[in-house]
């Protein structure tokens, strides 16, 4: 055991400079500290002091002169002369030596600004950030703590460009280099939940490829459709999925698809108009309803490019769900609000449907706001390019729900159900490549990589950041390797095909780090005024918006633990603009980290606490908060196809046609034949059942994995405040949801709204908000 040389670094306060210790190595192994967890060991470890005004230890240097790395997790000097107790969290993989130029240096558990930083560390602090950035040369190892920025391509050919990274073959290993410290590290179903993303791409892809080849690729009726909760999916001539897994050595993933919630109570309850506009406000994409403010709705796109794209819904295809009012005064009283997929899809629907067997529309839907604060769709829009061209404008038609006192299964009840179906496909897609990953996955990253350069260890914002950092580069890299890749599993079953991720670049344009604060965005969108004597400063126009109420109250409560946090280590707004490492921190994540924003006028300046506050609990709440809210329910609203496919592969039929005769007579095959494919649908709810998934070790907000994170006791309380405040908000959530008047946290579908409850156990349970991107 003695091959670890471990030497400590003393700070002399009257002294400038740092004096190391003599070298001590491990000793014996002790059994006797609780709690270990399973794979963790404890050595003894005794260091000689030389002499008093040497100063105590604000950080240590350790070789590793073993053959093999090891996972170093803490060290703790008890009895220090002066100081008692001195803990230093570490958190780290120690590669045997050879493998770096400088020793590997641990700093204490105390935090200080840069220019506070004791001397003797000084030299060490900025030596780890030279080393963590790296020199931008040469491929990166395993070893390697390096974080750097490269481009991710995998729109042409990056094996051509030197600046982008590399295209991987998929290989059995995900080998996609992130820093080591950034590799799902823990034990458990984390690293478990990896292994099956890879294996349903690997084993369970080929094998549904078979099953579902030739005519064997569709669902004949929403029966059909549930089979696959019952049974499980039947090979050809084979055993089942299910049986295919006992037999392979990752056997957790259960391929007998638990029943989605959606369809739990009732099977129809879906298809409701009441169930299909609550989701708007309480399901997976609760991010886009906004309220109309012009009727009829005009596009914001460029005329001479896309000529005339306003909407051709009209007064009369309305005005009877309006109580008597007109419609300018329905817009007046706030109670017209519209789902709007029409400008952003517009300029990739041609290339869509003609080069992908996708057949979609651009989809616009207006509702009304009922007096009992659900919402009543009142017409839908499908709009296609004009044929002859972009100029021409496009080509709208609009859809009103059959009249009340017509019998279920008419023909119009059974276009308006399709209609449905195109705005649901078009939100579902909307959903995954701009909410779940642009808007959180992909923009946190540069957030992730800037910290790290820039902000030491002992930097209090690098603490305050670094467990909503958690795993993010490892799923991510994940992501781009199999799920997002060319001809991966989103372009394979997603509408927008080999456009998706291109789709889905293209709108980082319209991408504002501000506007993603919470009430920032629910003014940008209408649903919220500025309202000073209301709760958080701001009254909701729809009142029961359960993801709006819920998510206020988390991020009121976020903003007040930054705030708090933060005003311990800096007492004016000077002490912003001269704190060096957070300068260069903000400069290269607007400059470098998001350098194709660089010029946005919106980018806060950093030159006051203000500022600071507003940033830092922005990034929190887009790591923690939502993408929990579009994240955890996926299983729950999407595992069930029909609610919200991801696909449509044929038009609206048109009178005349074979495909109107079938969708007369057998309305249910031809619904089915227009959505999601059968393989399509499996691959689909194989995936977003994992990524619906908790890990065991999950850590949720108001927690964290190290216990002795800081040794700030005025830290460590305003911690301990915002757990109790979360833990207030979860009460909060329970009464509602136990409110019945509160219609839109239950719906038809009779879900309570869970989404933005803090906390969670392990697994599917539609709840919990952990502090980081974790998968
Ligand atoms: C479809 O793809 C072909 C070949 O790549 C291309 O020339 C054509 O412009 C595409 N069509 C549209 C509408 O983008
Ligand atoms: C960005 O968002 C902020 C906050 O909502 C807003 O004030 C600003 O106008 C937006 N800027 C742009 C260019 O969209
Ligand atoms: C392809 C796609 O998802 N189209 C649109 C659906 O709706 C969202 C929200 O407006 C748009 O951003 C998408 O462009
Ligand atoms: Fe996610």
């Amino acid at each position: 055991m003695k091959r670890f040389p471990i030497v400590l670094l003393f700070c002399a306060e009257n002294g400038n400079k740092g004096k190391l210790g003599k070298a001590a190595y491990l000793e014996k192994w002790i059994t006797t500290i609780a709690p270990l967890k399973a794979g963790e060991t404890a050595y003894d470890v005794s260091f000689e002091w030389e002499e008093e005004e040497i100063g105590v230890p604000g950080g240590f240097l350790i070789k590793n002169n073993h053959h093999n790395e090891f996972f170093l997790k803490s060290l703790t000097l008890e009895d220090v002369p002066g100081e008692g107790r001195i803990h230093f969290p570490c958190n780290s993989w120690v590669y045997p030596a050879k493998n770096y130029t400088n020793d590997r240096v641990f700093f204490t558990n105390k935090s200080y600004l840069p220019h506070e930083t004791p001397l003797p560390l000084v030299k060490y602090r900025e030596k780890e950030l030279v080393a963590l950035r790296g020199n931008g040369q040469g491929e990166l190892k395993e070893w390697d703590r390096v974080y750097d920025y490269a481009c991710y391509n995998d729109l042409w050919d990056p094996d051509d460009d030197p600046n982008v990274e590399s295209r991987l073959s998929l290989l059995m290993t995900l080998d996609i280099y992130v820093p080591r410290d950034e590799r799902f590290s823990h034990l458990k179903l984390s690293d478990l939940l990896l292994n099956d993303l890879e294996a349903i791409v690997q084993i369970v892809k080929p094998e549904l490829e078979d099953l579902c080849s030739g005519n064997g690729n569709e669902f004949d009726s929403f029966d059909d459709a549930l089979t696959l909760y019952d049974g499980g999916v039947k090979l050809s001539g084979g055993p089942t999925l299910d049986n295919l897994w006992k037999n392979n050595p990752l056997d957790i993933i259960n391929l007998k698809y638990p029943l989605p919630e959606v369809i739990r109570e009732s099977r129809t309850a879906w298809r409701t108009d009441e169930e299909f506009a609550r989701e708007m406000l309480a399901g997976l994409n609760p991010v886009i309803i906004s309220l109309l403010q012009e009727f009829p709705p005009r596009s914001k796109l460029n005329a001479k490019v896309y000529g005339n794209q306003d909407s051709s819904i009209s007064e009369e295809h309305i005005r009877h769900f309006l109580k008597g009012l007109t419609v300018a005064e329905a817009i007046k009283s706030n109670k017209l609000f519209i789902l709007d997929h029409h400008d952003t899809v517009i300029p990739y629907l041609r290339r869509i449907n003609d080069n992908t067997t996708s057949k979609t529309y651009a989809t616009r839907t207006i509702l009304y706001l009922q007096n009992d604060d659900t919402l009543k769709p009142m017409a839908i829009e499908l709009s296609l390019p004009h044929p002859d061209g972009d100029q021409f404008g496009a080509i709208n038609k609009v859809y009103t729900p059959p009249p009340a006192d017509q019998k279920e299964g008419s023909l119009e009840e059974i276009i308006w159900q399709l209609a449905k179906a195109y705005v649901a496909v078009n939100d579902s897609v909307s959903h995954e490549l701009i909410t779940h990953f642009l808007h959180t996955h992909a923009v946190i990253e540069p957030f992730v990589i800037a910290t790290n350069r820039q902000l030491s260890l002992i930097h209090p914002i690098y603490k305050l950041l670094h467990p909503h950092f958690r795993d993010t580069m490892s799923i991510n890299a994940i992501a781009r390797q199999i799920l997002i890749n060319g001809g991966g599993v989103v372009e394979l079953a997603f509408y927008p095909a080999k456009y998706s991720m291109e789709f889905s670049s293209s709108l980082y344009k319209d991408w504002n780090f501000t506007e993603q604060a919470l009430p920032q965005d629910l003014k940008k969108r209408g649903m919220a005024v500025p309202h000073p004597e209301s709760k958080h400063g701001l009254r909701l126009l729809i009142k029961d918006y359960p993801y709006a109420i819920d998510g206020l109250d988390i991020w009121s409560v976020i903003r007040n633990w930054v705030s708090d946090y933060t005003s311990l280590y800096y007492k004016t707004d000077e002490a912003i603009r001269s704190d060096t490492e957070l300068q260069m921190w903000w400069k290269e994540l607007v400059e470098v980290g998001h350098g194709d924003k660089r010029d946005e006028p919106w980018w806060p300046k950093m030159e006051n606490r203000e500022e600071l506050i507003e940033s830092c609990t922005t990034m929190i709440w887009i790591a923690s908060a939502l993408h929990a809210a579009t994240n955890f329910g996926q299983y729950t609203y999407s595992g069930y196809m029909p609610n919200r496919p991801t696909n449509s592969r044929r038009f609206m039929p048109v009178e005349g046609t074979a495909e109107f005769e079938e969708l007369r007579e057998n309305p249910d095959r031809a619904f089915m034949r227009t959505i999601t494919a059968k393989l399509q649908t499996l691959l689909v709810i194989s995936l977003i059942e994992v990524l619906s998934m908790h890990s065991s070790d999950e850590v949720y907000l108001g927690q964290r994995d190290t216990a002795e994170w800081t040794v700030d006791l005025e830290a460590t309380a305003a911690f301990e405040r915002f757990g109790k405040a979360l833990a207030e908000v979860e009460e909060r959530i329970v009464e509602r949801n136990r409110e019945e008047k509160l219609r839109n946290r239950h719906g038809p579908v009779k879900i309570p709204y869970t989404l933005l409850f803090p906390s969670s156990g392990a697994g599917m349970t539609g709840k919990g908000i952990p502090n980081s991107i974790t998968i």
